[in-house]
């Protein structure tokens, strides 16, 4: 029996397998809740430019503390979220067999998969994912309905079509949240950042969090950082994401008709460091099953690879040339090519990496900031040093 197996059946069983016990540092309590804004992002999508000041202000104190906030008014309508939890919950419902025949297989970042059981065999998550891409591609051809009819089946054609539109509403909700971050980070062109994503291939992920009779011995998620740019997260009402900041865990509210949005390493990078990219985890609840959906926006492959001039912050920031991602793409491939722990590389988009890599890095480097560089923060570090089955 392999461990996605246990994961169904265990979760009937009182005691929780062996290979999903965390050991205890991992599982310190949170005992506050986090200070992350939330931000009205009314006023800012009608162009409104009181409103505008406002919450760039917001984002940039939270930005430059822990990455995390939750916007509200984001303009998302919430039946479409609902309607991808219905068809996400069908997903998950499948037998076994089936949610087997679209297993992620080796080195692939799409599909399904049951507490990461074929990539580890301890500190296993408690939980199932379904990933797969979303692009904007120049036939228009739909990309997430082709992917869950070829994977799926014919009759998982609604499903696709239903998180087409999730991710098309994400993916622009996210393009306007990079015009939000550059005019928070004082850059002159607020359109700086869109050109990155525009035609980047982002990650739809979705997170099914069974209840567990030991919940306090596990973790749904691993702490990690993202090394995406940003993420947008819808988190149901269980509750259940947890952000370490000033060297505690803190929750963070779920609110039914807000997102969180968090930095990830790659906007770290464009921010020169300013922003941060910051750890965080899943725990699971004991009575109620948790479910996420978590859209991670990407930057376009060629423009994170070496030798792109464009990337230099140097007239946006107005100081000395700065960056980062040449020497940042180059240093994760270090560690990639090292401890052979990659998932998924797309060309020259670090896409997803072990965080079990930074594991043995002590510094990690970020950017280059007037030409030193930028570290993680120590704490941060001391954590992730421990990082195993991150997502
Ligand atoms: O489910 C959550 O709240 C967090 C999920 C997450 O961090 C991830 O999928 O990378």
């Amino acid at each position: 029996m392999d461990s996605c197996q246990l994961l169904c059946e265990f979760q009937i069983e009182p005691h929780v397998p062996k290979n999903f016990i965390w050991p205890k540092e991992y599982l310190e309590d949170a005992h506050e809740e986090l200070q992350a804004p939330i931000v009205d992002l009314d006023g800012y999508l009608k162009g409104n430019n009181e409103a505008t000041k406002n919450a760039s202000k917001l984002i940039n104190e939270a930005c430059l503390n822990h990455g995390f906030f939750q916007v509200i008014n984001h303009g998302i309508d919430m039946n479409l979220i609902a309607k991808a939890y219905d068809e996400m919950d069908t997903i998950f419902k499948l037998p076994l067999d089936r949610k087997m025949s679209v297993y992620k297989t080796h080195g692939s970042m799409w599909g399904y998969s049951g507490a990461h059981a074929h990539r580890f065999s301890s500190k296993l998550p408690w939980k199932e994912t379904f990933s797969f891409p979303y692009y904007v591609n120049n036939a228009l051809k739909p990309v997430v309905t082709n992917y869950f009819k070829s994977t799926l089946g014919d009759d998982f054609e609604q499903a696709g079509v239903t998180f087409e539109k999730y991710c098309k509403a994400m993916k622009e909700l996210g393009m306007m949240l990079t015009e939000l971050l550059a005019i928070s980070l004082g850059v002159k062109d607020p359109l700086h950042f869109r050109e990155l994503f525009e035609e980047g291939c982002s990650i739809m992920r979705c997170n099914n969090y069974p209840c567990c009779k030991q919940p306090s011995l596990v973790l749904g998620t691993g702490p990690h950082c993202d090394p995406t740019s940003i993420t947008l997260l819808h988190q149901d009402q269980v509750g259940g994401l947890q952000v370490f900041v000033d060297n505690k865990w803190h929750t963070v509210r779920p609110l039914p008709n807000a997102l969180v949005v968090n930095i990830g390493d790659t906007f770290m990078a464009l921010s020169n460091g300013r922003y941060k990219s910051c750890l965080h985890r899943a725990v699971v609840n004991k009575h109620k099953e948790r479910r996420s959906l978590a859209f991670f926006l990407c930057p376009k492959d060629d423009k994170v690879s070496p030798g792109v001039e464009s990337m230099a912050l140097n007239d946006i920031f107005g100081v000395e040339t700065i960056v980062i991602n040449v020497l940042n793409v180059m240093w994760m491939k270090e560690m990639m090519k090292i401890f052979n722990t990659v998932e998924a590389c797309r060309g020259g988009c670090v896409s997803r990496f072990d965080s079990r890599s930074l594991a043995h890095v002590p510094h990690a480097p970020t950017a280059r900031v007037n030409g030193r560089w930028a570290r993680r923060e120590k704490s941060v570090l001391d954590k992730s040093s421990h990082v195993a089955v991150a997502d």
